[in-house]
């Protein structure tokens, strides 16, 4: 959502830390905000500190635990009792639940996913169906955290329900983008807040069977760092990233090389299996089943040994073409400038996987082709040059020898290139396919 100005956000956990941040740079921005918390006192403390900056008037304090879905339909009237519409949801609240897997207990994962991830479906389904209601656009900003993408450990809680808001984003932001709805997955690493006052906010309700009283109370006495990020500096960028429809918005570069080390261990554990081309590393006995292999060709199938050019009209050629590893047949051909070329290729192999791409630079044609297949393109030989074609598939890429030319004559040349086909190109004639030399080095 590019202009902010005027717009409406629903921010929850929204009056303290973090989320006050983001009310604050929103506000800052022009927009107006409903702040959401289940803290009375810090919804007091915020309305006061928009009071004192003369901007009260800009934003609306709405107690509302989010687990409570009435409660959290009631909350959306207001707020759009007190401006109108609202644009922008912000899934913010959450809880500093940390603590060894052997510590925590049925009542910590309850609480834990019931406000991480209960919350957040609460809020997408009452706040999501207004958005589209009133259709104007609008984005959905689910706070994650860095601990989702560069995992440690103690906080298997929190990093269970923070990973749902990656793949939540992500999956939502495909099935939005159509209704102009923009979402990402916001993943701060350390900011300035209150989180560490996680024993005030736990209801009765959560507190029989929990194994974290200790590390609660330990919680409450960590000071916070002046080296973590200030919460405002924090909302700045959720409101760059709504304004550039980020899918993530990060906010400390230091974690990069982290999440790196993570990406590069997803992508080493893929299989890689062998594919025809290492077969130098592979038993004959399972080799030989596979090589040889018969394709019956479709109607539309180029025939090794009748490729060939052929001029159809003033302004038309028709290329037959077959490929074979290491060799396209032909290797060369002319057409004239501002021809139409209509390019039928067939690949002859009968080598199971032996697939071969024909790609030529310029003309917009880089396509893939397996075994037994036929593929027709159309394109206009717009500007005379030579263009190189080539096959961009693993057999032979790096070397290019499996390669040929098209050769485009400009329209007023007198001269007629001394291409092997190419003066019975230019009088129209038909052009018999002849063997290609094929990686002549
Ligand atoms: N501070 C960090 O370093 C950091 C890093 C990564 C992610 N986060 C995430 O950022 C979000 C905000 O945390 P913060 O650090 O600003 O903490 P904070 O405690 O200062 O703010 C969280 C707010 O959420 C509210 N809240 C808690 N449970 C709620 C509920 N059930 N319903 C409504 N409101 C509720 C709290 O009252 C509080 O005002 C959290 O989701 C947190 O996990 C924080
Ligand atoms: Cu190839």
């Amino acid at each position: 959502m590019e202009h902010l100005d005027g717009k409406v956000a629903f921010v929850t956990g929204g009056a303290s830390g973090i989320g006050l941040g983001i009310s604050k740079a929103m506000v800052a921005a022009g927009m107006r905000v409903v702040m959401a918390d289940v803290r009375q006192d810090h919804l007091d403390e915020a309305r006061g500190w928009f009071l004192s900056q003369k901007l009260s008037r800009r934003v609306k304090t709405v107690k509302l635990d989010v687990t409570n879905r009435k409660a959290y339909a009631r909350a959306a009237d207001k707020a759009e009792a007190a401006f109108g519409k609202i644009h922008v949801l912000v899934n913010n609240a959450g809880l500093g639940l940390l603590g060894a897997i052997d510590k925590t207990k049925f009542d910590d994962w309850d609480w834990g996913l019931d406000v991480m991830i209960g919350g957040v479906v609460n809020g997408i389904l009452t706040i999501l169906p207004r958005i589209r209601a009133h259709g104007e656009g609008g984005h959905i900003v689910n706070t994650s955290s860095m601990a989702a993408l560069v995992p440690i450990p103690n906080c298997a809680i929190y990093i269970t329900a923070k990973s749902a808001m990656v793949g939540l984003s992500e999956c939502l932001a495909g099935e939005l983008a159509a209704d102009r709805i923009g979402v990402s997955a916001f993943c701060p690493g350390p900011v300035q807040s209150n989180i560490r006052e996680l024993g005030k906010l736990r209801p009765d309700k959560y507190k029989k069977d929990s194994g974290l009283g200790e590390f609660e109370k330990q919680l409450a006495d960590r000071p916070t760092s002046d080296l973590w990020m200030d919460a405002v500096e924090c909302g700045e960028r959720v409101v760059r990233g709504i304004r550039l429809n980020q899918l993530y918005i990060f906010t400390h570069p230091e974690f990069r090389a982290g999440a790196k080390e993570r990406m590069d261990k997803m992508l080493a554990s893929f299989p890689t299996p062998p594919e025809p081309h290492d077969a130098t590393f592979m038993a004959v006995s399972v080799l030989r089943p596979l090589v040889h292999q018969t394709y019956t060709p479709a109607a539309d199938a180029v025939q090794a040994g009748k490729e060939q050019v052929v001029r159809t009209g003033p302004h038309a050629v028709t290329v037959d073409m077959t490929l074979i590893r290491s060799a396209y047949t032909p290797d060369s051909f002319q057409v004239r400038e501002g021809d139409q070329v209509t390019l039928r290729v067939t690949n002859v192999e009968t080598i199971r996987d032996m697939i071969h791409g024909f790609a030529l630079p310029d003309h917009n044609l880089n396509i893939a082709l397996a075994p037994g297949y036929t593929k027709t393109m159309t394109f206009d030989a717009g500007k005379p040059g030579v263009y190189w074609y080539y096959c961009t598939n693993f057999c032979s890429a790096l070397h290019l020898e499996m390669r040929g030319r098209m050769v485009v004559q400009p329209k007023d040349a007198t001269v007629t290139l001394t291409d092997w086909h190419a003066a019975e190109n230019v009088k129209g004639q038909v052009v018999a396919g002849v063997p290609s030399t094929g990686g002549s080095k």
